[in-house]
C-alpha cells in the first residue's frame, strides 16, 4: 500500500498554532452552538480560516493514502493529537480540527495478538474518547471504552489486546463521545485500521501481491474557509475519498485489485457501482466471508466496510459512483448520485487471475443453527426534532445502568424493528450497530436470510425489521449498541448493554 509522508499533504505551517490556545476550559459550557467545542478552539479554527476565500478542492489528483503506523514485534505506540488544524483539503486550505493533519488520521496496521497503544493528546478544545469500530476487544478500562471522558488539555491512553485469533481485515477508529460524535466525526477524527494482512490469510496462491487501495469514503462541507458541524443540505456537501475530491488511480487491463471501502462520514449512505467491473467481495465489517458473492452495487451505511476484488477487462476510464440513494423519506434524506472517483485502465495487458471461489484460513461460526437463550426486541424510532429526538424502545441514552445484561458465551437473537411514523422526517433507515461482537443476520422483513458471513452494521429497512442472533464472546463488561447515523446516536438512540457471568 501506497502510504505517504506527512510532508507531502502536511498542514500548512500552523501546528504552533496548536499550542497557543492557552488554558481551556473542559467540557465546554460557554457554546453550546458548538457542539460543546470551547471558545478559545472556535476563535482558532476561525483565524486559521480568516484569510482563506473560499475552499475550492482540486478534483482528478491521483489518489494518496494516509500515512501508515505499523507495529512491530506485537507492539504499537500511536499518538493522536486532535488539534484545530488548518487542511490541506484536496489542494484548497480549510480549518478543521483533526487528528494529525489530514481529513482521515493516519492508519494503524496491526497483526492478531499484537497490543495497540493509543495515546489521545487532546487539544481539541472539547471532551472526546476513542472507539475501536468492529474490534472484537475487551470494552473495560482502558480498552475499547467508550464510557471515558477525555477532557480537553489532558492526555489518555488506551491499551487493545488484540487476540490471536482475531478477524483479518479492515476497521477503523473514530471518536465516540455522546453528544458530540457526530460534529467530531463529521470534522475529521477517524482512522482507518486494518488487522492481519487478508490477502496472505484468506486469498489463494495466485492473488499474492495483488494491488491494495483504501478508501475513507465521506462528506465535508466548508463555509468561509471551516469545516461545518454538518451540511445544509445532502445536496450540499462535497463527498471525498481520503480528503481528495474524485481522485484518479490506475489499472493494467487484465489486473486485479483489491479494494477496502469504508465508510468514515457520520450519517451519509452510498451506494458505490463500477460501471464496467463487478464487485467480488472477499469481507464486509472486516469479517472474510463464508461464500463469495459477486455484486453490481455496495450499499455502504455510515460506518460500514466492503473489501473487494475488481478486475480490469479493457483499457478506458471509468467512474466510481454512488447513485441516488434515499435514506430517509423526506428531502433531506436523498443523496443525490455523485462520482467519487475515477480508475483509469491503461497500459499493457497482463494476464486475468482465475476468479475466486472461496477464501481459505478461519472463518467466523455461522450461528443459523445455534440455539438462543433468548428473545429481545428493540424498537428504533425518531420523535420530533429537539434533543432526545432518538429512542430505543421509547427510552433515550442514559448513562448507567444498563438493562440489557446477556451471559457471557451465551448467544440471544435480537429483533429490531424501525416502523413507520406518520412524518416523513422520522422515517429514515437506521444503521444497526453493536461493540464488541459481530453478529449475523438471519432474518430480514419476515424472510430468512442467508447471511455471507458475521457483520456489525446492518440497517433496519423503514417500515421493516431484521432479526440478528449473536454470541457474547470473550469479554465481560459494558458497552453500546446505537443507529450510526450519528445524529440519531446524539440524539439518544443508544442502549447500553452489560455482559455478565
Ligand atoms: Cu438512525
Amino acid at each position: 500500500m501506497g502510504g505517504w509522508g506527512f510532508s507531502h499533504r502536511a498542514a500548512l505551517g500552523v501546528s504552533a498554532l496548536v499550542c497557543t490556545l492557552g488554558p481551556v476550559s473542559g467540557v465546554g459550557q460557554e457554546a453550546p452552538d458548538h457542539h460543546g467545542m470551547d471558545q478559545a478552539t472556535h476563535q482558532a479554527l476561525t483565524s486559521l480560516s480568516a484569510p482563506l476565500r473560499s475552499w475550492q478542492p482540486t478534483s482528478g489528483q491521483p489518489l494518496e493514502e494516509m500515512p501508515v503506523l505499523k507495529s512491530e514485534d506485537g507492539q504499537l505506540n500511536a499518538t493522536l493529537n486532535p488539534a484545530p488544524r488548518l487542511l490541506d483539503l484536496s489542494g484548497s486550505p480549510a480549518s478543521s480540527v483533526v487528528y494529525d493533519e489530514n481529513f482521515t488520521g493516519p492508519t494503524l496496521m496491526v497483526k492478531p495478538g499484537d497490543t495497540l497503544r493509543v495515546r489521545l493528546a487532546n487539544d481539541s478544545g472539547q471532551v472526546t474518547n476513542i472507539h475501536y469500530h468492529g474490534m472484537h476487544v475487551s470494552p473495560r478500562g482502558r480498552g475499547d471504552n467508550v464510557f471515558r471522558m477525555m477532557e480537553t488539555g489532558s492526555t489518555y491512553d488506551s491499551v487493545i489486546k488484540i487476540p490471536k485469533d482475531h478477524e483479518t481485515g479492515l476497521f477503523w477508529y473514530h471518536a465516540h463521545m455522546h453528544g458530540n460524535t457526530d460534529p467530531q466525526i463529521f470534522g475529521g477524527m477517524r482512522g482507518l485500521l486494518v488487522v492481519g494482512d487478508i490477502v496472505r490469510r484468506h486469498l489463494p496462491e495466485r492473488f499474492q501481491g495483488i494491488e491494495e487501495r483504501l478508501f475513507s469514503i465521506n462528506d465535508v462541507y466548508v463555509k468561509d474557509g471551516t469545516v461545518e458541524d454538518e451540511a445544509p443540505s445532502p445536496a450540499d456537501s462535497t463527498l471525498l475519498m481520503n480528503g481528495q475530491l474524485q481522485p484518479t488511480w490506475t489499472m493494467q487491463p487484465g489486473e486485479t485489485q483489491l479494494l477496502r471501502f469504508a465508510n468514515t462520514g457520520s450519517d451519509r449512505y452510498y451506494r458505490l457501482k463500477l460501471p464496467g467491473f463487478r464487485f467480488t467481495v472477499i469481507a464486509e465489517d472486516g469479517s472474510p466471508v463464508w461464500r463469495v458473492e459477486r455484486e453490481d452495487a455496495l450499499v455502504l451505511p455510515p460506518g460500514k466496510r466492503f473489501e473487494v476484488l475488481v478486475t480490469a477487462t479493457e483499457a478506458g476510464t471509468f467512474p466510481l459512483r454512488t447513485t441516488r440513494y434515499v435514506q430517509q423519506e423526506d428531502s433531506f434524506g436523498i443523496n443525490p448520485a455523485a462520482t467519487l472517483g475515477t480508475v483509469v485502465v491503461e497500459g499493457e495487458r497482463v494476464k486475468e487471475l482465475a476468479p475466486l471461489k472461496r477464501l481459505k484460513g478461519p472463518m467466523s461460526e455461522d450461528l443459523s443453527r445455534v440455539k438462543a437463550v433468548r428473545t429481545r426486541t428493540f424498537v428504533f424510532g425518531l420523535r420530533a426534532k429537539g434533543k432526545n429526538y432518538g429512542r430505543i424502545n421509547g427510552k433515550f441514552f442514559t448513562v448507567g445502568e444498563a438493562s440489557v445484561r446477556p451471559r457471557l458465551r451465551t448467544v440471544e437473537r435480537w429483533v429490531l424493528k424501525n416502523p413507520r411514523k406518520k412524518n416523513k422526517e422520522n422515517n429514515s433507515q437506521h444503521p444497526f450497530h453493536i461493540h464488541v461482537n459481530d453478529f449475523q443476520v438471519v432474518e430480514v422483513n419476515g424472510k430468512k436470510f442467508k447471511a455471507t458471513g458475521q457483520q456489525d452494521i446492518v440497517t433496519i429497512p423503514i417500515g421493516g425489521e431484521v432479526v440478528i442472533k449473536q454470541l457474547f464472546e470473550d469479554f465481560k463488561g459494558k458497552f453500546v449498541f446505537h443507529c450510526h447515523i450519528l445524529g440519531h446516536e446524539d440524539g439518544g438512540m443508544m442502549q447500553s448493554v452489560q455482559v455478565v457471568n
